[in-house]
């Protein structure tokens, strides 16, 4: 593997592709994957690669969202297991959620890689392989969850969902919060929190804006819940992208 030299300009952005070419060689990140990377690093140059202020804004409603769940539930996918399996640990604790891995070109195999992959990094309990219940309106494989996961969440983030999933999710009623670099993609579209950001800053920075507000009372959350408005936060991210605003 080739060494990349921090002062290099596009040193995170070089340092991800290792991730997510790492994430394939070792069979948890689906080759398509790569393609989807691709795709959100054109957004993300076009961003800035930094975190505009409505994807802030959004990450801290997706925080306050989690904490008054009864039950909050993190996706986690090939793309999310290669680049932030740590990170997304951290979050499932400061937010008290569960993760479950749910994937879009299932396979048992990849299903059971991600999970080790996952324990390995020290998480407890990983959802994902029971698969006794379905999310209504897709086709078998895609539909498949835990009933006692995803299936019974109230709150679900899925970071790099892709459209159909997130549109049949938010059907089912559940407060979904979706991180994509895409402000036009419909499971951005269908998100009750966009959050328009790379994965590697989002989940981070939803973990921190979690534990600031540990102690917030429910008043305090619901006035950050009820002040976030989808609409505006993706009008925002398309003019951060169309005029560098
Ligand atoms: O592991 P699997 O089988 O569940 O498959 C996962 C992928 C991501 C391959 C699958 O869900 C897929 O094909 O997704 P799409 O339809 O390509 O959508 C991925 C979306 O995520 C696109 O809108 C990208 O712009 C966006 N995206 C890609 N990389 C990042 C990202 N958003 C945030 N951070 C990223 N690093």
């Amino acid at each position: 593997e080739t060494e990349i030299p921090e002062s290099h300009p596009r040193y995170e952005s070089l340092l991800t592709r290792h991730r997510i070419e790492h994430g394939v060689d070792i069979g948890i990140t689906s080759r398509q994957g790569l393609i989807a990377q691709g795709r959100g690093e054109a957004y993300d140059y076009l961003l800035g690669e930094r975190t505009i202020e409505s994807a802030d804004d959004a990450a801290r409603a997706a925080a306050a969202h989690f904490l008054l769940a009864d039950h909050p539930v993190i996706s986690v996918n090939g793309n999310v297991a290669a680049l932030v399996p740590g990170e997304v640990i951290a979050l499932a604790e400061a937010a008290g959620a569960d993760i479950e891995v749910n994937l879009f070109n299932r396979t048992r195999e990849r299903m059971e890689t991600i999970a080790d992959h996952l324990s390995e990094h020290g998480a407890e309990d990983v959802k994902g392989l029971t698969a006794d219940s379905e999310i209504p309106g897709l086709d078998h494989a895609r539909a498949k969850v835990d009933a006692d996961g995803i299936g019974s969440a109230d709150v679900v983030l899925v970071p790099l969902e892709d459209g159909d999933r997130a549109q049949a999710l938010s059907a089912m009623g559940k407060v979904e919060v979706v991180i994509d670099l895409n402000p036009l993609s419909r499971s951005a579209q269908a998100a009750s929190v966009p959050v328009v950001d790379n994965i590697i800053r989002a989940v981070p920075n939803i973990t921190r804006h979690a534990r600031e507000l540990q102690d917030a009372d429910e008043s305090e959350l619901h006035a950050i819940v009820e002040s976030f408005d989808p609409e505006t936060a993706l009008e925002a991210a398309e003019r951060a992208i169309r005029r560098g605003e």
